[in-house]
């Protein structure tokens, strides 16, 4: 099959689900023409049938904001014509969605058939899909989609909470790579970083305020209280400076070490113990399923989709979002004794395997057939 892949380029989740989907796709032999501003940051290599069609959006003192939407759709209608594609699976709905419903349209003028896949990812439904300003085009969009796939339950309940959607949604959850996600010896690394033995927590994110990187120090300082530990952040963001501040009038900034954007995340999460994620929403939470896949355990918030990954009591502990002292204990129990964080830790890995690229990508595969098939 010719897969057009609209996607965010940057470091956020749904552009690296986007992005793994289409290598993934095109190891299965389909063709995949990825469609986006930037290079996609996953794009890291080329091969025959993977290709990138920039969008180059002009500039012209009359803008205040640059017509990328149109931009886009013009792309669109142009590669799915010239590459003859099959088929334009975009990734988060605004304005993605709004563009490649437009596009089909102008396509089907000239007698030509596109249909289009809508996948869901989060805040483009529990953020910024939230705003009134944007619902209309949002349920428009979606109901004018051919299919709406969705990467948790929850999200999917949200959907149909906040937009006038009025089909089916099927959810497809996110997935991992788990030959590149599994625990790595790096023994010189971990002593390099726990000179001491302690405990190692972990926390990676884009540092927008929805993340609450906040509370991941509030209850690393707790942890410290009973635990010697030290914590990794990694990642970078709006929110940086805001949480070097905090480290200071918390008094943990020896104990805390940022590593800034990091690619080769797998050999960090491999020498890691615990991994935070105190989430105010997450649709999915693929941070914390790249952890478990390095037999990472997560102390989460149970927001959205999060529940639907990490499992209360088996793989990590649900709190109640910003219930720091809660995830505080939890961090504590794990970490106190030896046996019992190997079991967390293997209860981890053991749920990351069902969500394996080779079981996920399948039912992507699956959906393109029936869509194409209608
Ligand atoms: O919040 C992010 O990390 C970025 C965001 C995005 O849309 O790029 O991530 C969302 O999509 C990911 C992939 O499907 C999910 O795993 C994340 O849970 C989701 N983030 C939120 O819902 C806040």
């Amino acid at each position: 099959m010719k897969i057009g892949i609209v996607c965010y380029p940057t470091y956020g989740g749904s552009g690296v689900v986007a992005t793994e989907l289409g290598k993934a796709l095109a190891q299965r032999g389909h063709q995949v023409h990825f469609i986006s501003y930037k290079q996609p940051a996953r794009l890291d290599f080329f091969a025959e049938n993977i290709f990138y069609h920039e969008v180059y959006v002009s500039s012209y003192p009359l803008f205040d904001f640059p017509p990328y939407e149109s931009t886009l759709t013009s792309r669109l209608v142009d590669v799915v014509k010239f590459e003859k594609l099959d088929i334009l699976h975009v990734h988060y709905a605004i304005p993605h969605a709004a563009a490649a419903v437009m596009a089909k349209n102008i396509l089907a003028k000239e007698g030509i058939h596109i249909p289009v896949i809508t996948t869901l990812h989060g805040t483009d439904i529990t953020l910024v899909g939230k705003d009134k300003a944007l619902e209309s085009v949002v349920s428009y969009s979606l109901n004018e989609s051919d299919a709406i796939t969705s990467v948790s339950d929850s999200l999917k309940k949200d959907t149909y909470a906040f937009f006038h959607v009025n089909k089916e949604i099927r959810v497809i959850p996110n997935f991992i790579d788990i030959k590149r996600f599994s625990k790595q010896p790096r023994e010189h690394f971990r002593k390099a970083v726990t000179p001491a033995g302690e405990k190692l927590l972990v926390h990676t994110s884009n540092f927008r305020k929805v993340k609450r990187v906040e509370d991941v120090l509030k209850i690393f300082s707790l942890v410290l209280q009973q635990i010697n530990a030290r914590l990794l952040l990694v990642g970078d963001g709006p929110e940086r400076y805001n949480i070097e501040q905090l480290c200071r009038e918390l008094d943990i900034c020896e104990k805390v070490s940022f590593l800034g954007k990091q690619d080769a995340i797998e050999e960090i999460l491999s020498i890691c113990d615990l991994f935070l994620m105190p989430s105010e929403t997450e649709s999915f939470g693929l941070a914390a399923l790249e952890a478990m896949a390095c037999e990472v355990p997560v102390v989460s918030s149970n927001a959205g989709g999060i529940p639907e990954l990490n499992v209360d009591g088996k793989t990590g502990y649900l709190c109640n979002v910003g219930d720091v002292k809660a995830m505080a204990e939890k961090s504590i129990y794990i970490l106190s004794d030896e046996q019992r964080l190997k079991e967390f830790k293997q209860h981890a890995k053991q749920r990351a395997l069902l969500f394996d690229i080779d079981k996920i990508v399948p039912l992507y595969e699956e959906c393109y057939r029936q869509v194409c098939s209608r």
